[in-house]
C-alpha cells in the first residue's frame, strides 16, 4: 500500500536521527517572500564586506525553486557539534565548530545516505543536497522548518538546545507533510551577544560582516585594514556571541567522531601555531575547516590574535 505524505515525512525523521542529525524539519520549497528585503538591504549596506559571492545569484538564494529544477519540498536539518572538551581560554581560540574534520565532508555523506533511503524505500526522487555549499538561506529555512527561531545573534537556535548547530538541506521534487514554521523568537529583552561582541559587529538584529572576527578570521583575504589592532584572542573564526547566549546552558556536547579534535590541537598556543611551516599546516588542517585560512591565513592571524 502506498504511503501517506505524513508516513513518509516521519519515515525520513526516524532515518535522520538514526544518521546522527539531531532534529529535521520539512518545509514546501518556494520563494522567501518578505526575507527579499532584508536580504537586499544587507547586501546594499555593504554588510558582507568582501565576501562577493554572497551578491551572487540574488534570484536562487530567494527561491529554492530557481536553484532546484522542479524543487517540492526542502527537508532541513542540524547537525550538533558543541565539544565535551574545549581550549583553555589563554591559548589563541578556534571555533569549536571547527575542532575537528571538515563538516561538509562528515555532513554530505549523511545527506546522500537519506537521499538513497528515501529512492530506495520511500519514492524515486531526484533533488539536492546541500551544507554551507550554495545560494541557500539556512537559517531562514530551518526557521520555516520549524527548527527554531534567528536569534539577535543570527544564529538559529533551537529550543531546549540551543544554536552550536550545522544546518543542512535537501531539496527534493516529491511532496511531503509539512512542519509549521516556527513563529516566535525567545529573545525578549536580552541584548547580551551585541553587548559581548568585541567589535560592536551586531546591532538590531543586523551583522556587519566588516567588523566580525568571524569575517576577519576566516573569509578576509589579503592584509588587514590598519585600524584592525587586535583579533581579540580569536584565530579562527569566533563564538563569543554564542557562548554569552542564555540558551546555549541547554547545549549538551555531540557523540559524533568525526568532531573529536586530535590529541595536542586544543593545547596548541601562539608559539606552537606560529612555529608550524606550511607542510605541517598542509599535513595537520588537510581535513579540517581551518584550511579554508590557508597557512598564509592562518600566519596573518597568529600576528595580530592579541
Ligand atoms: C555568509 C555567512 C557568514 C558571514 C556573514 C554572517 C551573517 N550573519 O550573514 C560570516 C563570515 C561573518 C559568518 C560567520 C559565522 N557563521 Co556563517 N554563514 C554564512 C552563510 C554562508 C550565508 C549567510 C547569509 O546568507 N547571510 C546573509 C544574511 C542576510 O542572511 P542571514 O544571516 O541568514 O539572515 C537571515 C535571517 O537572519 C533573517 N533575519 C535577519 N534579521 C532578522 C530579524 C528578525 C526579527 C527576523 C525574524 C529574522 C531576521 O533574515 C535573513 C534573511 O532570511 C551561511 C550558510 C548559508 N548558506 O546560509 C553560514 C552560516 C549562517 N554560518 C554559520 C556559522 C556556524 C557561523 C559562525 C558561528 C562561525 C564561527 N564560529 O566563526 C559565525 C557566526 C556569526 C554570526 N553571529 O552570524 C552557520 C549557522 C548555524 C546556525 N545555528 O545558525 C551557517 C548556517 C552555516 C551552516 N550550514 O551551518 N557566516
Ligand atoms: S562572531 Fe564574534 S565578532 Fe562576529 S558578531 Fe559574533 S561576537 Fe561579534
Ligand atoms: S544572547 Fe540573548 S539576545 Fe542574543 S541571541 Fe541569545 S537570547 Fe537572543
Amino acid at each position: 500500500m502506498a504511503l501517506s505524505l505524513s508516513e513518509k515525512s516521519a519515515l525520513i525523521k526516524q532515518e535522520a536521527l538514526r544518521l546522527g542529525f539531531d532534529c529535521c524539519g520539512i518545509a514546501p520549497a518556494g520563494d522567501v517572500g518578505e526575507e527579499h528585503e532584508r536580504v537586499s538591504q544587507w547586501l546594499t549596506e555593504g554588510n558582507h564586506a568582501e565576501m562577493g559571492y554572497m551578491a551572487n545569484h540574488f534570484d536562487k538564494r530567494c527561491n529554492l525553486t530557481l536553484l532546484v529544477e522542479g524543487a517540492k519540498s526542502v527537508i532541513v536539518f542540524a547537525h550538533n557539534y558543541f565539544p565535551q572538551e574545549k581550549q583553555p581560554p589563554h591559548l589563541p581560540q578556534v571555533s569549536y565548530y571547527a575542532y575537528g574534520k571538515d563538516y561538509h565532508e562528515v555532513i554530505k555523506q549523511k545527506l546522500f545516505a537519506l537521499m538513497e533511503f528515501i529512492h530506495r524505500d520511500i519514492e524515486p526522487v531526484e533533488g539536492r543536497a546541500f551544507v554551507d555549499s550554495a545560494p541557500v538561506l539556512e537559517r531562514y529555512w530551518a526557521k520555516r522548518a520549524g527548527l527554531g527561531w534567528i536569534g539577535k545573534n543570527n544564529l538559529l537556535i533551537i529550543p531546549g538546545k540551543g544554536s552550536f548547530f550545522f544546518l543542512s538541506e535537501l531539496i527534493l521534487n516529491i511532496e511531503l507533510a509539512y512542519d509549521e514554521p516556527y513563529t516566535e523568537s525567545h529573545c525578549g529583552k536580552c541584548t547580551r551577544c551585541a553587548n559581548a561582541c568585541p567589535t560592536g559587529a551586531l546591532s538590531k538584529h543586523k551583522l556587519d560582516a566588516r567588523k566580525c572576527l568571524s569575517y576577519l578570521t576566516i573569509e578576509k583575504k589579503g592584509e588587514f585594514s590598519p585600524e584592525i589592532e587586535t583579533l581579540h584572542n580569536r584565530l579562527y573564526g569566533c563564538d563569543i556571541c554564542q557562548q554569552v547566549c542564555p540558551w546555549n546552558r541547554f547545549a549538551q556536547p555531540h557523540q559524533t567522531p568525526e568532531f573529536l579534535p586530535s590529541s595536542d590541537f586544543l593545547q596548541y598556543d601562539l608559539a606552537k601555531w606560529q612555529s608550524l611551516t606550511e607542510e605541517d599546516f598542509r599535513q595537520h588542517f588537510r581535513h579540517s575547516p581551518i584550511k579554508r585560512t590557508g597557512f598564509v591565513g592562518i600566519q596573518r592571524n597568529a600576528g595580530k590574535i592579541l
